[in-house]
């Protein structure tokens, strides 16, 4: 892939995302068709699905050859959704369906894009907020044009975790989650909720936070703010420790290596299944 081409995949990315915000705008405070899907907890909106739709049409039409990977078009499938080395665009139209339909701004359009399986463009958009955060493997990542650079805590004493408690309600999961919660109010300054994975490791990003974990994720949460944290300086990682899995369900990031291993040793690991 040459730069020019990642060049204009980029400002892509970026008109995609201004478009997508426009229309969780026009959304964010009108009456919504709520539908949902693994669990009571796990929400869908008419927005959610016209977003993804609008999305897919306009990076189809500049590039044919693409694959894509969104959240609204896996559920209605209902199959698994391979990935390839293929370059992908990985869409969440609205990150954070829970917030929009509540009202609360954490709201987000994620899109990543993986060439040979590795993330190349990240860009969160929190339109709300007129947040634009983006990064490009290599080239740091930014918020609108501010270069982003994340905390230089080493210590997880002095470190506010960000945590989230998921969409499933199994009785299980649940339990392990309480331990975590648990374990991470005990050994740091305070733990924090956003309702978005893509906020979340933009806060982090952005020295807004030095943690996050969560278990029960999919790809389209993550991808595109990991890219972000990590071109800010931020470790993402498996929750073991060991190299991030994108279809592996869970997140594990830290403003510091230091702040990461700690998170580590504390943590219950929990395997919500594969992608
Ligand atoms: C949500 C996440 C949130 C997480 C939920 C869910 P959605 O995404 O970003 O942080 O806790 O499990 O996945 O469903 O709003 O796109």
């Amino acid at each position: 892939m040459t730069e020019q081409e990642l060049d204009e995949m980029f400002s892509t990315a970026i008109e995609v995302a201004k478009e997508a915000g426009k229309v969780i705008r026009d959304g964010f405070y009108k009456e919504k068709t709520v539908d949902t899907k693994i669990s009571a907890a796990d929400l869908v909106t008419e927005t959610d699905q016209a977003i993804e739709k609008m999305v897919h049409a306009m990076i189809t039409k500049k590039f044919p050859d693409h694959r894509f990977i969104g959240e609204e078009s896996t559920a209605e499938s209902g199959e698994k959704h391979q990935l390839t080395d293929d370059p992908t665009w990985i869409i969440d139209p609205i990150d954070g369906t829970t917030n929009f339909v509540n009202h609360v701004q954490e709201v987000s359009f994620s899109l990543g894009v993986m060439v040979n399986k590795k993330t190349v463009i990240g860009v969160v958009y929190a339109p709300i907020k007129e947040e634009m955060f983006s990064a490009r493997l290599g080239k740091g990542a930014y918020l609108n044009s501010e270069k982003l650079k994340a905390s230089d805590i080493t210590d997880l004493k002095e470190a506010v975790i960000i945590f989230e408690g998921g969409n499933s309600r199994d009785a299980k999961l649940l339990e392990e989650k309480v331990k975590n919660i648990h374990a991470l109010i005990a050994h740091s300054r305070g733990i924090r909720a956003y309702g978005s994975a893509a906020v979340n490791l933009c806060h982090v990003a952005a020295g807004r936070g030095q943690g996050y974990v969560e278990y029960g994720l999919h790809i389209w949460d993550f991808i595109a703010g990991a890219l972000i944290a990590t071109e800010a300086g931020a470790v993402v990682l498996d929750p073991t420790g060991s190299d991030l899995d994108p279809l592996r369900q869970r997140v594990l990031c830290a403003c510091s290596p230091e702040v990461a291993k700690a998170l580590s040793q504390i943590l219950t690991h929990i395997d919500t299944g594969y992608d």
